[in-house]
């Protein structure tokens, strides 16, 4: 089914955002938005290329699981403007690039891996732990290990440039991986780390979802986010829709935050509302925190309605269906 019917109200342009990406158009939503299916939606403005990945298996008719591990795997290979995923992941403070991601299906079937090193593609990991394996999560050495028996390649990640920035950043920064402001910017914010977090509807409306990430930079060697994390940073329910998160993990993971965004659509809240109450509920338990750091959810329900909510201004999330391929929207905030 294509798209049926669409209602965007658009407030203010979002003039900072355009300048993201040439080709994006960048809106402030005001109301949550019918888009039909097939869709994908993604975090950040990297959002775009994935969904571009995405794309190209929804629009054949193919299955929203695909989509999501084709359209993630870009910015785990290509994007090295953002440090913040796969190959061009920044280390941890011990200098290793360790990856986080998980998949989950239209059927409840999920799979994960944590603290993974020297695989490029850890969402092609993550799908096959949830296919090949009776396990959901696989960590570490065990992590890659199953990943080379699968015949994925093993690899030095740590390229030259993030390998650079973080004998910078040993020369100076004082070790505080939460609060990691550097340059003034917010920990979770898109300079310091992002995920890319996505969410699509295939055809025959049913949803997936996946998340990929290096995580937050510099952390203590070992240390997972929420992003592996089913329920945390991730979550389908295909009776309801999906969430997905992005920013500091300790605080997603506290609030077990894409499970709540779903069971808050479930009690009939729109996507936005529900991102809303999740990232209220992070603010209500640490008010003084929440200041400091970004938290974002992206979510989408059943008929294909997406939106979205931060804690800090500056998120934004890329949506691709058969009207437009490559719209970047401001997600709304509380600060
Ligand atoms: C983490 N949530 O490891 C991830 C990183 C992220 O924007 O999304 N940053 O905590």
């Amino acid at each position: 089914m294509y798209n049926r019917r669409k209602f965007i109200k658009i407030s203010a342009a979002g003039a900072s955002l355009a300048a993201l990406s040439n080709s994006a158009v960048a809106k402030a939503i005001s109301s949550t938005t019918d888009a039909g299916f097939p869709i994908v939606i993604s975090t950040w403005d990297f959002g775009i290329i994935a969904n571009k990945g995405a794309w190209k298996v929804l629009s054949t008719g193919g299955r929203a699981l695909d989509a999501i591990e084709a359209g993630a795997r870009i910015p785990e290979e290509q994007d090295i403007s953002s440090h913040t995923v796969g190959r061009t992941g920044l280390p941890d403070r011990d200098g290793h690039v360790t990856l986080d991601s998980c998949i989950m299906d239209e059927n409840g079937n999920c799979g994960s891996v944590a603290a993974m090193e020297n695989i490029a593609h850890p969402i092609s990991v993550a799908r096959l732990v949830m296919e090949k394996t009776p396990h959901v999560m696989l960590v570490g050495e065990g992590a890659t290990q199953f990943a080379v028996e699968q015949g994925m390649k093993k690899e030095k990640l740590l390229t030259p440039e993030s390998e650079k920035l973080w004998k910078e950043w040993l020369k100076t920064a004082k070790y505080a991986p939460v609060m990691n402001i550097e340059n003034g910017k917010k920990p979770g914010d898109k300079y310091n780390h992002d995920t890319i977090g996505m969410l699509a509807i295939d055809a025959k409306g049913n949803i997936s979802g996946g998340c990929t990430t290096s995580g937050m930079a510099f952390k203590l060697h070992g240390r997972v986010g929420d992003s592996p994390i089913i329920g945390a940073g991730l979550y389908v329910d295909n009776e309801v829709g999906g969430a997905t998160s992005t920013g500091v993990g300790e605080e997603v993971i506290r609030n077990v935050g894409s499970f709540l965004v779903v069971e808050l659509m479930r009690q009939g809240y729109s996507p936005e509302d529900a991102c809303k109450e999740a990232v209220r509920r992070i603010i209500k338990k640490k008010p003084e925190t929440a200041k400091q750091i970004q938290v974002g959810f992206l979510a989408i329900n059943k008929k294909g309605e997406y939106g979205a909510y931060a804690i800090q201004s500056g998120f934004s999330f890329a949506v691709c269906n058969a009207q437009q391929q490559d719209l970047l929207i401001k997600g709304k905030s509380f600060y």
